[in-house]
């Protein structure tokens, strides 16, 4: 069978879960968000991670039902452990471009946000530079209508596209997420401390929040610290892990 037909396989017999990966308050210590990453329980294979089977799910069009199904499935979790009474933190969902280019993106995010009863202030969308610069003018207008719906908006892997700091201003843009290129150089490469450091510094000027991804040491937390950069995501807290781990996290408060 083509991996084609074993995804579509997939998404019919809900063979995907979500792993989920904490987000940190550098100054409080406290869990603040978590990012949700899909991955595909093949009976055959095990655990699948996404970039075996992402690229085929865009090229074949399945991307949109497996997307909607992320989307749905973060929002409904999310709710269910605010509904437990455990501490609200928010979720970040990936998007992909093919997703990104849909029109009509907005009014599936709000029909979502309805149907799980999820405050729109605990969703966050995650965007790349590329595919927000692929076609900016339209990016605008998209980007204006998710953020209509009171949701936020981070800029997954910045530093390594290419970004119009002009349209960085222009758009409703919430948080920038650092690429784990330059965090994971931290006391390795001179570049990569610079970069990092004037990331952190584009972010306090134009009021935008900041998180590093792939922080793995304290060494780097440190200097992450010492720049007021918000927010940490990295195996150095946790791993991406199950969705039965978290609300263990959530309580512990850390
Ligand atoms: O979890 P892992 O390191 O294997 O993730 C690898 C890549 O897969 C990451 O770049 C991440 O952005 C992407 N990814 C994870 N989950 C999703 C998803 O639900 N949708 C999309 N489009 N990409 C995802
Ligand atoms: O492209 P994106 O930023 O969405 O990728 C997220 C992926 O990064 C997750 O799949 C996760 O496995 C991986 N990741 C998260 N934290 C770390 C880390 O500290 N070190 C490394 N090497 N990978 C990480
Ligand atoms: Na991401
Ligand atoms: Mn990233």
């Amino acid at each position: 069978l083509n991996l084609e037909r074993r995804l579509r396989r997939a998404l019919r017999d809900n063979e995907f879960l979500l792993h989920y990966q904490p987000q940190v308050d550098i100054a409080t210590g406290k869990i603040v968000g978590m990012e949700a990453l899909v991955r595909w329980l093949d009976p055959e294979v095990g655990l699948v991670p996404p970039s075996a089977f992402i690229p085929v799910a865009e090229e074949s069009g399945l991307i949109g039902p497996l997307s909607e199904w992320v989307l749905r499935e973060a929002c409904r979790q999310n709710k269910a452990w605010q509904d437990a009474g455990l501490p609200p933190a928010r979720v970040s969902v990936n998007l992909s471009a093919r997703q990104f280019q849909q029109r009509d993106i907005a009014k599936l995010v709000m029909s979502i946000l309805e149907e799980t009863g999820l405050a729109p202030q605990y969703l966050e969308l995650e965007l790349t530079e590329s595919m927000i610069m692929r076609n900016a003018e339209e990016a605008v207008v998209m980007l204006n209508e998710l953020h209509a719906l009171g949701i936020s908006i981070a800029i997954d892997d910045f530093g390594t596209g290419y970004s119009s700091l002009g349209y960085l201003k222009r758009f409703p843009v919430d948080r920038l997420k650092i690429d784990r290129s330059f965090v994971s150089d931290i006391g390795a490469s001179d570049d990569d401390e610079t970069i990092t450091s004037a990331i952190i510094a584009l972010a306090h000027s134009l009021e935008l929040q900041v998180i590093a991804e792939g922080v793995e040491t304290s060494s780097q937390l440190d200097f992450l610290r010492e720049r007021s950069c918000h927010e940490m995501q990295g195996f150095f807290f946790a791993k991406p892990m199950p969705h039965d781990a978290i609300p263990g996290l959530l309580q512990q408060g850390m």
